[in-house]
């Protein structure tokens, strides 16, 4: 709003609720604007409209175009103290610039080059990191190295130190999903400077957190909990890949198990909840077989998704848009979601979902629009 705008619209006269113009009606609206005050009959429409109407767009990034971007950064832009990361964030086009993938959810390409360190610090902000392509960089959370490859998810919950470095001949770019936006709209970021010095170089194949608490359906009677975020700091592709195939598998031999016709998925989550992997955010990995289609959806609170795999269509409210591997797809909340496979498909999908079902504000409507 420019200042010379009023917060008080003038409604039209003939609207109904709205009362007739006269000098005192003027002059009473002027005086809102003076006291820093707005009445609800002007701004209804938009406050309390009957179904949500977010401000985020339904929008695809290309990765091959993001990739090429970050490697520029990574040839231009140092890595280190202050910057902390050599991170692009997504900008939805319909939250006036922020770098905002979402209202809540930060979506971000990381690149760190051979052999370049990104510093540790540690945020209120809760991240996951998630692996299109390539390996060869390790993520010390609380000093835990962990190992990054293609289809592994790897957290960082809040507060917990963490760096990462590459100990690789090549670059490599990922996608940093973290609650940016949502924290920053509660006030609740915190921020902490770790060590300069990156204290542990090692590169073991899988970290002590995987050790630990990484077996299917056990869990270390040592540990208390339940914890608020998980403590499985990686969730290795063969374990998600290998999930995936059997629900599809058992779909062929006609035992339930699938989402839907040709849909598989499954969620990430915290072994000592059951529930999701941060408090924030919700990840899921879905397959879609090709020439099948994920039933339509629209769901309170918003998502990105990339994929992973393979090509399709994704339709979003009216538009549609074909995706390959690595694009990312802005979903805001209550728009119409539909997936449809040309190939095999797999998508990483991540969202703030917890958020809502936390404050008991979740809702889903699923079927035709
Ligand atoms: O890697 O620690 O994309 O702190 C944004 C903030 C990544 C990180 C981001 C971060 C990080
Ligand atoms: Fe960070």
């Amino acid at each position: 709003m420019t200042s010379t705008e009023s917060p008080v619209r003038l409604a039209m006269p003939d609207a109904p609720g709205q009362p007739t113009p006269s000098p005192d009606l003027a002059r009473l609206y002027r005086d809102f604007e003076n006291e820093l005050l707005v009445p609800l009959w002007t701004e209804i429409g938009d406050l309390m409209p009957t179904s949500p109407r977010p401000d985020a767009a339904a929008h695809v990034w290309r990765w091959a175009r993001l990739l090429e971007i970050a490697r520029r950064s990574g040839d231009l832009v140092p890595v280190g103290r202050g910057g902390e990361r050599r991170a692009i964030a997504l900008a939805n086009p319909g939250l006036g610039g922020m770098p905002y993938a979402t209202p809540t959810l930060w979506a971000a390409i990381q690149y760190l080059n051979p052999h370049e360190d990104a510093p540790v610090h540690r945020h209120t902000q809760h991240a996951f990191r998630f692996v299109v392509e390539g390996e060869g960089v390790w993520t010390v959370v609380d000093g835990d190295a962990v190992a990054m490859r293609r289809g592994d998810l790897l957290l960082t919950p809040g507060w917990r130190f963490h760096g990462h470095h590459n100990q690789s001949e090549e670059p490599m770019a990922w996608l940093d999903g973290l609650d940016i936006p949502f924290v920053h709209a509660m006030g609740s970021a915190f921020f902490e400077l770790g060590p300069d010095v990156v204290a542990n170089r090692a590169t073991p194949a899988r970290s002590y957190a995987e050790r630990l608490w990484a077996h299917p359906g056990l869990r270390p009677v040592s540990q208390s909990g339940p914890v608020a975020s998980s403590p499985v700091m990686a969730y290795r592709w063969e374990h998600t890949d290998a999930a995936l195939s059997a629900q599809l598998d058992l779909e062929a031999e006609g035992q339930p198990g699938v989402v839907a016709p040709g849909h598989a998925a499954v969620r990430f989550s915290n072994p000592t909840t059951g529930g999701d992997v941060l408090p924030t955010i919700r990840a899921e990995m879905h397959r879609v077989r090709s020439r099948a289609a994920t039933v339509t959806r629209r769901e309170v609170g918003s998502s990105v998704w990339q994929v992973f795999d393979g090509t399709g269509r994704v339709r979003l409210g009216g538009r549609e848009w074909r995706v390959e591997r690595g694009d990312l797809v802005a979903v805001p909340s209550w728009v119409p979601f539909t997936v449809t496979a040309e190939s095999d498909l797999d998508l990483f999908r991540f969202s703030d979902t917890p958020i809502f079902e936390g404050l008991h504000a979740h809702r889903v409507q699923e079927g035709d629009e």
